[in-house]
């Protein structure tokens, strides 16, 4: 996901880290069954979001009500997000492109200024929710387009059933689920009260542990490729605002995995939260 890729610039200048991991991360893998999204109850509401190199396009907004929301992701990994006032997408990539600078002043602009409600990878679906009436945004980082689209008042939805949960709490810390089905939907929540937050889930050979993985965050100099303990299995969702939350359909190889935020955090000089030990094993099988 391009904010992933943000961050990782993020990481190189405040942090004068390379991350070792980043060409295989920055690798996203379609693996999330679209399947999945039509087998939902017929009565949850669904667009889907086409994004190009120019333009984002929403198909299905007509008539759209807040409140839960499929998703389907074509063409690129995009992120649903509302604006405060009259800050738009134009501004958010103009912050983040400052704060991969550094700018924390940019950051915090960016912050203080956008709502994150999720979103997928190319050709990722899930549920989302629009948490009021009013105007939304779609922003990519892989686009130069973006879209905006109107929901109404809110529509009741059950939450749909899910495999397995992945919290994100104060600290930062992962909860959650220690194993899932490798198939599946599951839960993200952030519960921090603080700071937006994403979820990568990177497969890891078996045994491995969390302080070999953040040594690895932590090794400077160019990367010498893949690091050892790195398998193919990822998958990454967007950002998520604090007390927001999401469910993200997947299908991965069984097997470990390091679940992992890069948001960069405004009150550490923007330091991406893996760099904090924002780090947690679980398994898939
Ligand atoms: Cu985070």
């Amino acid at each position: 996901m391009g904010l992933l890729r943000t961050l990782r610039r993020t990481v190189a200048v405040a942090c004068a880290v390379t991350l070792g991991a980043a060409p295989l991360l920055v690798h996203t893998t379609a693996t999330a069954s679209s399947s999945r999204a039509q087998s939902a109850e017929a009565a949850t509401q669904s667009i889907t979001v086409k994004v190009a190199k120019k333009s984002i396009k929403v198909i299905g907004a007509k008539g759209l009500r807040s409140g839960r929301v499929e998703v389907a992701m074509k063409g690129g990994s995009a992120e649903i997000v509302m604006f405060k006032g009259d800050y738009d997408a134009r501004d958010l990539a103009k912050d983040v492109a400052a704060s991969d600078k550094g700018d924390i002043k940019a950051l915090k602009r960016a912050l203080a200024n956008t709502t994150f409600l999720g979103g997928f990878e190319k050709n990722g679906t899930g549920t989302v929710v629009l948490p009021k009436a009013g105007d939304y945004s779609v922003f990519s980082f892989e686009s130069k387009g973006t879209a905006e689209f109107s929901a109404g008042a809110m529509k009741m939805a059950r939450t749909p059933k899910t495999d397995g949960t992945v919290i994100a709490k104060q600290g930062p810390v992962w909860a959650g689920s220690s194993t899932m089905p490798a198939e599946g939907s599951f839960l993200f929540k952030n519960k921090d009260r603080t700071v937006p937050h994403f979820v990568i889930l990177q497969q890891v050979a078996e045994g491995t542990t969390t302080d070999q993985v953040l040594e690895t965050l932590q090794s400077e100099g160019p990367p010498s490729g893949p690091p050892p303990w790195a398998l193919a299995g990822e998958l990454e969702t967007a950002s998520l605002n604090p007390g927001k939350s999401m469910t993200v359909d997947y299908d991965l190889p069984p097997g470990q995995y390091v679940v992992m935020c890069f948001f960069p955090d405004p009150n550490m000089g923007g330091m991406p939260h893996a760099l904090m030990g924002m780090l947690r094993m679980i398994h898939l099988s």
